[in-house]
């Protein structure tokens, strides 16, 4: 039958996904959304009918018409909806980071164990946009020979208020993190952040932007330029260097205009935009997933291995030199 989804967190993310589960994907409705903020959440729920606004995460969970969760709060707040979420045995989408470090990452890995299945995609949509999706097609199929550098680009319009160089790490480079790892199918083991003088334009508090580099354990180099307010829009790009040629993804060249002595494209100005149909295909999969039953996507495994290159990288941030990357022995339940 229909998938009834509780929807924790109805700011940014959580209301573009109720929205997106309403109107956009098969198989599945809102009954339930839940945000601290009460008022928020009323007025989300008012845009969908038979929807129960609540103020308490573990309250929602336990309604009767609630089958699975979306958990779209400030990720500080994601191990306390895991944990009640695993209370009740109950299917999860949770938004990226997992967790905000590896402390309680490892706290959600060892509970899942517990529960003895899978229940938890992590929100790392990249993987479902189609740009990487084609990429990682072509490194897997070894046509460009061994992956030797993967050049990255991830810039933001601007960033929201209170974002610190921790949340340029936790919440911005925790994207290519994911897709270091997925792409070149290896582990992080060390990271390095650079920084130029800051632009003139990064809020007081922000170094902005940065430079971060990754080395991986099959011997790989990874840069990330992150630049959270370079005012002219939003970009992800990746290059990969192989053995026998190039290949990048991200140029946003879907339509080039010539007109008036100029040639020219426009540029997404966030990623509700630049990802919309990968935010699409990811709901979608984990709806699929959950009403046959099953547990696709990236995992719990894989929110713990970013949340380690994360506290590496913020550890990095503050001391100004190589830190790497301690992470446990891969349980069998994500072999
Ligand atoms: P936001 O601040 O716009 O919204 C968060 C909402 O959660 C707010 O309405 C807040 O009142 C509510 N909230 C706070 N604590 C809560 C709690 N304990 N229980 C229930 N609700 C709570 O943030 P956002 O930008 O929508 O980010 C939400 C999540 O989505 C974060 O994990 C973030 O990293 C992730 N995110 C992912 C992407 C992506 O590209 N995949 C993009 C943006 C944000
Ligand atoms: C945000 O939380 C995201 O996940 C976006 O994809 C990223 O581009 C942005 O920098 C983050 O703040």
């Amino acid at each position: 039958g229909t998938l009834s989804v509780a929807v924790i967190g109805t700011g940014r993310m959580g209301a573009d996904h109720v929205r997106r589960i309403s109107q956009v994907t098969n198989g599945a409705r809102v009954s339930a959304v839940v945000d601290v903020d009460a008022e928020r959440a009323k007025s989300v729920a008012a845009t969908v009918e038979g929807c129960t606004a609540y103020t308490d995460p573990a309250a929602a969970m336990a309604a009767d018409d609630v089958d699975a969760v979306l958990i779209a709060s400030p990720g500080p707040a994601h191990e306390a909806a895991l944990l009640t979420a695993f209370e009740h045995d109950l299917p999860v989408l949770c938004e990226k980071p997992l967790t905000p470090d590896a402390a309680s990452a490892l706290r959600v890995l060892e509970a899942e164990q517990k529960l003895g299945h899978r229940r938890v995609q992590v929100g790392f949509m990249r993987r479902y946009d189609a740009e990487y999706i084609k990429l990682k097609a072509l490194l897997n199929s070894g046509q460009l020979g061994r992956p030797l550098m993967l050049h990255n680009r991830h810039r933001n319009a601007a960033s929201p208020p209170g974002f610190t160089d921790a949340m340029l790490i936790n919440d911005s480079v925790v994207h290519e993190m994911d897709v270091t790892r997925w792409l070149l199918d290896q582990e992080i083991t060390a990271v390095t952040v650079l920084r130029p003088t800051p632009s003139d334009n990064a809020p007081d508090g922000l170094a902005d932007p940065q430079f971060v580099v990754f080395e991986t354990d099959g011997g790989a180099l990874v840069d990330v330029e992150i630049f959270v307010n370079c005012g002219f829009g939003y970009q992800v790009q990746a290059e990969a260097v192989c053995e026998r040629g190039t290949a990048r993804i991200g140029d946003g060249h879907a339509m080039v205009t010539n007109a008036a002595g100029r040639w020219g494209g426009t540029i997404a100005q966030d990623f509700v935009e630049r990802f919309e149909e990968a935010y699409d295909r990811e709901v979608q999969a984990w709806v699929d997933a959950t009403r046959r039953g099953e547990v696709t996507g990236p995992s719990v495994w894989d929110g713990y291995a970013a949340a380690a290159v994360c506290e590496a990288g913020v550890r990095a941030q503050a001391e100004g030199r190589r830190i790497e990357v301690e992470l446990i022995e891969r349980p069998a339940l994500y072999r």
